[in-house]
């Protein structure tokens, strides 16, 4: 396998004038004829004309009219050219319906559609299928479905065919095509500036019922945009369609959204609060691309932050902007921890910007798309709001239109600042999570904070040098006042100390408020004074965090020492339960403790090995402890947040849902499930009846509520991922294995749907002490489905191998066993380029 660089980046040596395209539909042999105006790229060196191409069948192409003659050559084809501007005209045959990898144009459910991001156009026709070449797309479609839809505007339709133009210039991963007997969902926006917008939610028959609030969203994300960003949609029409067999959650191609029907299609009766938080930041995100990603876009795939990092950090923004900006910062770094930490801690770790791939589709990770965003949220912090805004319509300004680098990103930032930002720019040079350490010292007088910073080797990196790291720190007194509002610290050395004068008691520092970096905090402060945080801080996250770390530190203590949970921890937990000026979803958050994946990380870096029978165990006591202790105020809790009148999925409504579900889960540990069973019952709404669901299985109930469900629901293919993956979630660690194993065998169990085979191979490789439990079963199981998805979808195994990705954390009778599978995996004949490289890495 080739291994690409960064800094081997050449242009290409052409420019697009104009693409016209027609598609002759046929599900084993559409036709897709191609008509491109090139000329000479004055600012390349390279003038070879090599178009990618992958999986074509090439009829017939010509150059000015006259037969080609093209040479066949590894991801392509090459063709000599006139040193002038002339017109390739070339005819391919395509198979959308033997397209399992989902790439391309393929069919899903009678209907076609195409992802193209990253390379996926090269399935479609040859082309220069790179980010950095722009052009105006005209698309014609001829077809019998009702529905025929590409990028931009219409410019002409009628029975069985269809003809589109996006006027806007883009590189072609933002092509699409969609086709198929759809129903839409209208609605309008009328911009700023006046213009009105024709919105379309495209979906199959039967989930028309499902579009209204993805159109609120889409709405909201818009008015949003202009708001904040002054940014103003730039067709008359757009266009979203739920697909259901999708690999990832959702694409941003202009005009004309695809997503993944889990990502868009909502009804209070079969999406929980979850769903909809998620629905509604997707749309947000996928929308906010087409400032961040489309009009400005990425010069090549290493580049990729640039426009993921941006956008889920606007789409962060918006979240928090509509909904609670405390929960919603907790639910991030509750991500960025479980997801973001382990990668860039592990064999996959790598920067923000990476140097070097086999398979761009490696590298769509919580890396280039979580810690990209904190990357942003630090500059922010770093340069002020008002910095922050005049550099980012400085980045419009400038580059729109352009296919853009990171540098050109901080350029912008340091022209209109001043700023130097060459430290800065190593937060997407280097890998690794940065360790923070501090120590306090005070003289009667000035209070004084020592930081210092680290980071590990990473895998190609083993000199680390120091990052600028914001550190907002707060003071309080010992009677819990502020007495210093929040500042930034900018860390910039290896060791700093930092100077807080005319401070008569000694104040209780709160550091890294609102997790102002991504880094793993080292304070060395004992119980009391968490608890102390854990009650008067006055920063929402730090506060939370508090809590977090005293529920962190009691789990270790019983892991590693047998130690009961620790009662400072649960006194200080009931307080902040009992207090209602405390909105519910943050209270319901405070209940939560440490996931025991995140145990395992925190044993293996304090030089233990985890054993996972250990922190599950440890786990379930302080689940029951917190149930034994808050036995009284847990039905209170439970009482308080019951809503009457109808199902509404915002902010106040779904946090109470999420305390009172839960208080039921804690509450299920003592009463066998006799309150759940109730919830289920008389259950009007998804969310309320998965938890009910849920915390029957946990308690070892709910075998009829379990099939009346999967009767009730048998049609859902979204409710149906919700059965397969409860049961997997919910199962003892002995079982997981085998309940994945029959559930494998379900008649609806369809491993070309991504949705369902992550449903259930993503629930066992989520449940912590049954994957690892000590038969191996589970590796076996995950790496034996593994290699049958590969031929089928290289891009949705690839994507799963990252299961394997914490091995050697373990102890060497586990490590055996998973080194084993994932020598299986790597001895398979044919494996996928993607798989392959993911698999190398893991084992490096
Ligand atoms: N569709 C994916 C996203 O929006 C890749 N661009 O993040
Ligand atoms: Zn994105």
């Amino acid at each position: 396998p080739t291994t690409i660089f960064l800094k081997d980046y050449t242009p290409f040596g052409f420019i697009i004038d104009g693409v016209e395209l027609t598609f002759r539909l046929a599900p084993k042999a559409t036709r897709v004829l191609s008509r491109i105006k090139f000329r000479p790229n004055p600012d390349a060196t390279d003038k070879r004309f090599f178009l990618h191409g992958e999986s074509l069948t090439l009829i017939s192409a010509a150059i000015d009219g006259k037969s080609a003659d093209v040479r066949d050559v590894d991801g392509g084809i090459e063709a000599d050219v006139p040193d002038a501007p002339f017109v390739w005209e070339a005819e391919v045959e395509i198979n959308p319906q033997d397209n399992t990898a989902l790439e391309g144009l393929y069919m899903s459910n009678g209907m076609y559609c195409t992802q193209c991001e990253a390379e996926g156009f090269r399935k479609i026709t040859y082309y220069p299928d790179r980010p950095d070449v722009m052009a105006a797309f005209e698309v014609t479609i001829e077809g019998n479905e009702k529905v025929l839809l590409s990028n931009g505007n219409p410019l002409s339709q009628s029975q069985g065919f269809a003809k589109w133009q996006d006027p806007w210039p883009k590189p072609a991963y933002l092509f699409a095509l969609v086709a198929g007997d759809l129903l839409n969902h209208p609605g309008t926006f009328t911009t700023k500036s006046g213009r009105q917008v024709d919105l379309n939610i495209w979906v199959r028959p039967g989930d028309e019922n499902k579009c209204a609030f993805g159109m609120q969203a889409l709405k909201d994300s818009m008015k949003w945009d202009e708001d904040v960003y002054g940014r103003e949609y730039d067709l008359d029409l757009f266009n979203i369609v739920a697909v259901d067999d999708f690999n990832m959650g959702a694409m941003e191609n202009k005009g004309l959204n695809v997503f993944n029907s889990s990502c868009v299609l909502a009804s209070p009766e079969t999406s929980t609060d979850g769903n909809f938080e998620r629905i509604e930041a997707i749309i947000a995100h996928e929308y906010f691309h087409n400032w961040t990603g489309n009009r400005i876009t990425c010069r090549d795939w290493f580049q990729l932050c640039l426009k993921e990092g941006l956008t889920v950090y606007r789409d962060q923004q918006f979240t928090a902007d509509l909904r609670s900006a405390p929960v919603a910062r907790i639910s991030n770094v509750l991500a960025l921890r479980g997801r973001q930490f382990p990668e860039d801690q592990g064999p996959l770790s790598h920067p923000v910007r990476p140097e070097s791939f086999q398979e761009i589709n490696n590298f769509y990770t919580a890396t280039v798309y979580e810690k990209g965003a904190e990357v942003i949220g630090m500059l922010k912090t770093l340069v002020g709001d008002a910095a922050y805004s005049k550099a980012v319509d400085l980045y419009f300004d400038r580059h729109d239109g352009d296919a853009a680098t990171i540098e050109d990103w901080l350029q912008v930032f340091e022209d209109s600042t001043g700023r130097d930002l060459g430290q800065f720019k190593r937060w997407y040079s280097q890998s690794g999570t940065p360790r923070l350490t501090v120590r306090e010292d005070y003289d009667g007088d000035t209070f004084t904070l020592h930081l210092s910073q680290s980071t590990a080797p990473t895998p190609g990196q083993d000199e680390k040098l120091p990052q600028v790291i914001p550190v907002a720190v707060g003071l309080l007194s010992p009677n819990g006042d502020e007495v210093m509002a929040t500042q930034i610290l900018e860390l910039t050395e290896a060791e700093q100390s930092f100077r807080f004068e005319g401070h008569a008691t000694r104040p209780i520092p709160s550091i890294l408020r609102d997790f102002s970096a991504p880094v793993i905090l080292e304070q060395g402060i004992d119980k009391t004074r968490r608890a102390f945080l854990l009650a008067h801080d006055t920063d929402p996250f730090n506060r939370w965090e508090a809590g977090r770390m005293l529920a962190r530190e009691s789990l270790l203590a019983s892991i590693t020492t047998g130690a009961a949970p620790d009662a400072a921890y649960l006194d200080g937990l009931g307080a902040v339960l009992r207090d209602d000026t405390l909105d519910a979803a943050y209270r319901a958050l405070m209940l939560g403790q440490p996931t025991q994946s995140e145990l395992a990380g925190l044993l293996h870096e304090a030089g233990i090995t985890p054993d996972p029978e250990a922190i599950h165990t440890a786990s379930e006591d302080l689940r029951n402890a917190k149930a034994a202790a808050f036995g009284d105020l847990l039905p209170v809790l439970y009482q308080d947040n019951q809503i009457d009148g109808p199902y509404s999925p915002d902010a106040d409504g779904s946090g109470k849902r999420s305390l009172a579900n839960a208080a039921l889960s804690l509450i299920s540990r003592t009463d066998g499930g006799a309150l759940a069973a109730e919830q289920y019952a008389k259950a009007d709404n998804m969310t309320l009846q998965l938890a009910a669901l849920s915390c029957l299985l946990d308690a070892g109930a709910g075998k009829e509520q379990l099939a009346a469900f999967e009767q009730q629901w048998h049609d859902d293919r979204l409710v149906m991922d919700k059965w397969f993956s409860l049961q997997i979630m919910q199962a003892k660690p002995d079982q997981v294995a085998e309940v994945t194993k029959r559930l494998t065998q379900h008649p609806d169990f369809d491993m070309k749907n991504p949705n369902r085979f992550r449903a259930v191979m993503g629930a066992l490789s989520m449940h912590h002490a049954g994957f690892h439990h000590k038969n191996g079963a589970a590796y076996a199981l995950l790496a034996e489905w593994l290699i049958k998805l590969d031929p089928v979808n290289p891009q949705t195994t690839a994507r799963m191998c990252s299961a394997f990705q914490t091995w050697k954390r373990y102890d060497p009778a586990r490590q055996t066993m998973m080194s084993a599978e994932l020598d299986r995996i790597a001895n398979t004949k044919d494996l996928s380029r993607d798989t392959n490289e993911m698999i190398t890495r893991i084992r490096s």
